[in-house]
C-alpha cells in the first residue's frame, strides 16, 4: 500500500541521503539506493503504484514519476558540482593505449661503421676482424715506422704492463711490447701474411691513443681502413673508389680534393677532403673559411710494408686509406663534442638515423 505522503516521506529520506552524501562513491550508493532497478526504492515504489486502487493509480503514478525524475536529476547536479565526471586519481582508464616499450637501437657510431661497411661490402670489400692487443711488429714495425719513429713514443701509444721489462729499463727495448692498437692496420699486415693477392679488405675497429680528453680527442675511438693490392692498381683507382665511397656516404654531388700529404706506410700519399657540407664550398666557421673539410688519409702502399708481408714490390701495387669514424660522424651530423657520443644521453643518441 501507498499513498501521496509515504511519497513524500521517501522524497524527504532522499534528501537526507544526498544531504550526507560526500564522495563520488557516496553518490553511487545513493543513486543504487533509489534508483537501482532490482531493489531500489523508485523500482519498489514502481510496484506498489501497480498494486494500488485503480482510481489512485494516476496520481500516484505522476508523483511517483516526478520523484524519480527529480532524483535523477539532483544526483546529476551533485555529480556535476563535485567534478566527480573526471576519473578520480586512483581510477584506471580501460580505454587508454598503453605505454610503447622503446625498442632499442644502435649507436649512432655503430649506425655509421655498418654504413660504410656495407658501401665497401658492394665493392667487393671483405670486412676484417682482429685484435685490439697488438704486437709492435704488426702495429709498428711491418709498417714502415721502425724502432726510433716518434709515433711509437711513450707519450702516444698505450703500451702494456711489461712482466720482463728490467726495472731500469729506459731507451731502446730489448724485447717486442705488446700495446693497445693505434690503429687497425694490423689486422690487414695479418692478411697480407696469410693471403696472397688480390686482396680487397676493410678494418673497422677500435683504437686507442695516449690522449687526454677534450672536444676533439678521447683515448678510444674509432677507425676504418681499406686496403686493396693487385697487379697494375694506380692511383687513378684509388681516386674513383674513394670519390664513389663518399659520394655514397654524404651525397651524389659531393666534391673531392686529393692532396698531397704523408704516411709512413704509404707513398706518395693523400689527405682527402670533401666541399664542405654546410656552406656549400662557400667558406665557414666549419671548415675555417676554406669551403673543404679533411675526411680521411690515404695513398699507394710503401714498397716497404709489401716487403714486410713478403709481396713482390715489383709485381704488385696497391692503395689504403684510414678514416675516424667519430670524425666522420661528427661533420656529417654537425656534432661539436666527441663525448657527447660517450656520455649515453638518450636526448643525444635519439636525434640519430638508426
Ligand atoms: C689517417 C691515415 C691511413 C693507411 C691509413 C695503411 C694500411 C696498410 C698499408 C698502408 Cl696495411 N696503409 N693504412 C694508409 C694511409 C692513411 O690513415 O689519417 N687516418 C685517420
Amino acid at each position: 500500500m501507498t499513498d501521496a505522503r509515504a511519497i513524500d516521506e521517501l522524497r524527504t529520506r532522499f534528501q537526507t541521503d544526498l544531504a550526507s552524501a560526500s564522495t563520488s562513491r557516496d553518490l553511487q550508493t545513493v543513486r543504487d539506493r533509489y534508483l537501482g532497478r532490482k531493489g531500489g526504492a523508485i523500482a519498489g515504489l514502481m510496484k506498489q503504484v501497480a498494486s494500488a486502487a485503480p482510481a489512485d493509480r494516476p496520481t500516484l503514478g505522476r508523483l511517483a514519476n516526478e520523484l524519480k525524475r527529480d532524483i535523477d536529476q539532483a544526483l546529476r547536479e551533485r555529480r556535476t558540482a563535485a567534478g566527480a565526471d573526471r576519473p578520480s586519481a586512483d581510477a584506471i582508464d580501460v580505454t587508454l593505449p598503453g605505454r610503447g616499450a622503446a625498442p632499442g637501437r644502435r649507436h649512432p657510431l655503430t649506425a655509421l661503421r655498418e654504413q660504410i661497411e656495407t658501401i665497401f661490402a658492394r665493392m667487393g670489400f671483405t670486412v676484417l676482424e682482429g685484435p685490439e692487443v697488438e704486437d709492435e711488429y704488426h702495429n709498428f714495425e711491418a709498417l714502415n715506422m721502425p724502432a726510433d719513429h716518434p709515433a711509437r713514443d711513450m707519450q702516444d701509444t698505450l703500451y702494456l704492463a711489461d712482466p720482463l721489462a728490467a726495472e731500469t729499463a729506459s731507451g731502446p727495448h730489448d724485447h717486442p711490447r705488446t700495446l693497445l692498437r693505434t690503429h687497425t692496420s694490423g689486422m690487414q699486415i695479418r692478411h697480407m701474411e696469410t693471403h696472397a693477392p688480390p686482396v680487397r679488405i676493410i678494418a673497422p675497429g677500435r683504437v686507442y691513443r695516449r690522449d687526454n680528453l677534450d672536444v676533439t680527442h678521447t683515448p678510444m675511438f674509432h677507425q676504418v681502413e681499406g686496403l686493396l693490392v693487385g697487379e697494375g692498381v694506380t692511383m687513378a683507382d684509388l681516386k674513383g673508389t674513394l670519390e664513389a665511397f663518399l659520394r655514397e656516404l654524404f651525397d651524389p654531388d659531393t666534391k673531392v680534393m686529393f692532396r698531397p700529404s704523408f704516411f709512413p706506410y704509404t707513398e706518395p700519399s693523400a689527405e682527402v677532403f670533401i666541399g664542405c657540407l654546410f656552406c656549400d664550398g662557400k667558406g665557414c666557421g666549419v671548415c675555417k673559411k676554406t669551403g673543404w673539410l679533411e675526411i680521411l688519409g690515404s695513398g699507394m702502399v710503401h714498397a716497404a710494408v709489401f716487403e714486410a708481408v713478403g709481396y713482390d714490390p715489383e709485381r704488385y701495387t696497391g692503395w689504403a686509406f684510414g678514416l675516424g669514424i667519430e670524425r666522420v660522424a661528427m661533420l656529417k651530423y654537425r656534432v661539436d663534442d666527441i663525448r657527447l657520443f660517450y656520455e649515453n644521453d638518450l636526448r643525444f643518441l635519439e636525434q640519430f638515423p638508426a
